[in-house]
């Protein structure tokens, strides 16, 4: 009995250990991604490289002191980001490709892409 209750323990404790370890892969991979910033109504960077064929999340803050928004056609998104604030933008999973960007109110200057590799 007590053997047995020892390798349920550790069944148990294996199995929670590789729950945490699944469900903590993704945000470290997200973690690995820069912050998309607006700096002076330009992206910086202005090319991030994301994993194809998987869910990601983008972290996009704007630096400005305007509003503006992450917009893509290629991505179909199109999300406000307040003046010193930061937002989550949930994507994936793409193809690999190049996936075009703007800052749809400054667009004569805030353009970037996503490669997904
Ligand atoms: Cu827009």
């Amino acid at each position: 009995m007590t053997t047995k209750t020892t390798t349920r323990l550790s069944l148990s404790t294996l199995i929670a250990v590789l729950a945490m370890a699944i469900a903590t892969k993704s945000p470290a991979q997200a973690a690995d991604l820069p912050v998309l910033q607006f700096r002076d109504h330009h992206f910086v960077p202005d090319h991030i490289d994301v994993p194809a064929g998987q869910k990601f999340t983008l972290q996009v803050q704007n630096l400005d002191a305007t509003d503006d928004e992450f917009e893509s056609n290629d991505l179909d998104r199109e999300e406000l980001v307040p003046a010193g604030k930061s937002i989550t933008v949930y994507l994936g999973p793409l193809d690999p490709g190049t996936y075009h960007f703007f800052g749809d109110f400054h667009q004569d200057t805030a353009q970037g892409v996503l490669v997904a590799k």
